[in-house]
């Protein structure tokens, strides 16, 4: 967990005195209290008038300096500000912050693109122009665009292709490895839901990049297979690479999305005679039953014969595939075609 001690903030009646006196003991003593306590970052905020502003920064940054080597969070609403005043500090801290409103990503970003300023972060606050969007959905909108703005996953992508790296390299160790570690701090309590959302997110935009090197196209010639992540479970990521493994093999996927009922992979397969493989994806050790129920249900149809399922997932082995009584199985995505194809022939 990030924890970022917001004493320092002019709008706090006794900073703000402490401002207008440069008092350097009070601002120091606020630095180490927060320090002591456990900070990871000390906020930094003068919440004076902005002419005044980049100076009165420079001064409480140093005092700060003086008596924690903790990271800066540079606090201010102007961009302008914010691209003046961080330069006062040591070691990379937090832009705090930009938003989608005006120019402030514009301005920040260029700057934490700089090879110098590695490491540097930002606080994005899910707002733009038209003010603070009222649902979840809205919000999740702005994140899409700063995070667009960013390019930061598709650009490290694209620069790992430019440079010659193989585009399976790039997929398996340096996005689904990372999203292992991503998996650990979640286990461990480091990160929450939220953090494994943007990391899904950001893994979303390098596989676009990656697709055109990884995809050869489908024509549809090796037949029709079904996928969905089963009942209760919204992982998609691994299904999605599966589809595209799969689709790449020659097979037309018609891809059923995510928290998939077995009665709608039913009405799926009755409404695509013509599909040969039902590709089921699970992720947690909570639904995987789902697939067993899925295979249960696919077998008492009266078209079972005609088609082979095919399932896959972390939690899932081929012991529990043979088990539940599934046709195929597959660890990875990179192997999911080879076995599709057999049970296509078959
Ligand atoms: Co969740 N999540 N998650 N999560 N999540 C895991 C799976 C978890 C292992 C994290 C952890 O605790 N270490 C853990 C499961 C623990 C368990 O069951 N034992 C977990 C949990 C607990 C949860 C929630 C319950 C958390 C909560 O709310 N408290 C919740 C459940 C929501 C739900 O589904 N009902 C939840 C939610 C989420 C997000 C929505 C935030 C997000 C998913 C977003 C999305 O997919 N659009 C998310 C994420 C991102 C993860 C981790 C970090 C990454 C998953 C991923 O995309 N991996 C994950 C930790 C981890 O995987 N290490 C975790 C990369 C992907 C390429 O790998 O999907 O395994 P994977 O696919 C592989 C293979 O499995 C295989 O091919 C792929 C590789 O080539 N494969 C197949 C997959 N399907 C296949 C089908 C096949 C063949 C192969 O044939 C048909």
């Amino acid at each position: 967990m990030i924890i970022i001690g917001e004493k320092i903030n002019g709008s706090i009646p006794a900073v703000a005195e402490a401002i207008a006196k440069r008092d350097a003991d009070f601002i120091k003593a606020r630095a180490r209290a927060q320090a002591d306590a456990g900070a990871s970052f000390i906020d930094c905020c003068a919440s004076v008038p902005e002419a005044e502003e980049v100076e009165t920064l420079h001064w409480m940054i140093d005092c700060i300096q003086e008596v924690t080597d903790l990271p800066i969070s540079v606090d201010s609403p102007s961009p302008q500000v914010l691209a003046q005043a961080y330069r006062f500090c040591k070691k990379p801290g937090i832009f705090n912050s930009v938003s989608g409103e005006g120019d402030k990503i514009d301005t920040i970003f260029p700057i934490m693109a700089q090879p110098e300023n590695r490491g540097w972060q930002a606080i994005a606050l899910l707002s733009d122009d038209t003010g603070i969007p009222k649902c979840a959905a809205d919000r999740l909108q702005v994140f899409d665009k700063i995070m667009t703005k960013a390019k930061l996953v598709g650009a490290a992508v694209q620069a790992a292709l430019d440079e010659g790296c193989d585009p399976m390299q790039i997929l398996n160790e340096g996005m689904i490895n990372t999203m292992s570690v991503v998996g650990e701090k979640f286990k461990n309590g480091e990160i929450f839901v939220p953090e494994m959302l943007v990391a899904a997110r950001a893994m979303k935009k390098g596989v676009e990049v990656l697709k055109p090197h990884l995809a050869t196209g489908s024509t549809g010639a090796q037949g029709k297979v079904i996928i969905a992540t089963v009942a209760g479970d919204l992982h998609d990521i691994g299904k999605n690479l599966v589809a595209m493994m799969i689709e790449s093999a020659g097979f037309e996927v018609v891809d059923l999305g995510v928290d998939v009922a077995a009665d709608k992979i039913l009405e799926a397969c009755r409404a695509n005679p013509d599909v040969k493989i039902v590709c089921l994806s699970a992720l947690l050790t909570t639904t995987m039953p789902a697939p067993k129920d899925t295979v249960a249900a696919l077998n008492a149809a009266d078209f079972r014969s005609g088609i082979k399922v095919m399932v896959g997932g972390a939690p899932i082995t081929q012991d529990f595939a043979d088990e539940i009584g599934a046709d195929g199985y597959s660890e990875d995505a990179a192997s999911a075609a080879m076995p599709a194809k057999k049970l296509a022939a078959a």
